[in-house]
């Protein structure tokens, strides 16, 4: 007899959205959607090379000997029901063409941040505010980087009011699983208000 256990994702009536994780170079993207996925998720790292130096901001992530060259993918049922297809980006600049084409028909995007390189983060944030498409600001808490508060982080990158800031730990399934609710929860308001805009 079949399993009466159904996975959201095996079943068909089951919701299944698309969301990005971005941010800067070094940031825990691929930690992030490591630590949430259910399956073993799939990467595309590559050594760092010495001839990446010349073109690669490597800056603070000095220990780092890989980096992502196409994509993160991983997948998370947030309930019966509904489980997100997770996209992480590459970080480095000679890799945003691929962007484009990893961005289309997301609901929403994880933005993760370093507060010791917050700029690093300003491309992805304004990427997703020029295309409309809504996201959270994750704050990946490294050890030894200078707590700061959501207000102050939201202040520095000057984002409209109402966009969630959240602290979180990238290698944590807890926190990065709180971090995709408050993204799902936070693009379906956005994306309903924006649906009665254009009837009303
Ligand atoms: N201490 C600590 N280390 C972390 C955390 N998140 C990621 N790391 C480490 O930081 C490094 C960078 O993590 P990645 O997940 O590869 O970062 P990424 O954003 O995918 O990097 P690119 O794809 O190269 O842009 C790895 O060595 C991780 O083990 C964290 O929350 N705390
Ligand atoms: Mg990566």
């Amino acid at each position: 007899m079949a399993s009466e256990h159904v996975e959201a994702a095996d079943d068909i009536s089951a919701l299944a959205l698309k969301i990005l994780v971005a941010g800067g170079f070094g940031v825990g993207k691929t930690t992030l959607v490591g630590s949430v996925s259910e399956i073993r998720p799939l990467r595309t790292e590559e050594l760092l090379s010495e001839a990446g130096q010349l073109v690669d901001d490597t800056d603070g992530v000095d220990r780092k000997v890989t980096t992502t060259v196409a994509m993160d993918f991983g997948r998370i049922t947030i309930r019966s029901g509904l489980a997100l297809y997770l996209f992480g980006t590459p970080g480095q600049d000679r890799f945003w063409f691929i962007w484009d084409e990893l961005s289309q028909g997301a609901l929403g995007a994880v933005v993760l941040a370093d507060t010791r390189r917050l700029e690093d983060c300003f491309p992805a944030v304004d990427y997703f505010e020029h295309r409309r498409i809504p996201f959270v600001v994750a704050v990946n808490c490294f050890p030894g980087a200078r707590p700061y508060g959501a207000q102050d982080v939201s202040r520095a990158l000057d984002l409209d009011q109402g966009t969630p800031v959240v602290l979180c730990d990238a290698r944590d399934r807890d926190s990065g699983k709180e971090v995709l609710i408050r993204l799902v929860e936070y693009a379906g308001r956005m994306h309903t208000a924006r649906l009665l805009d254009s009837v009303s």
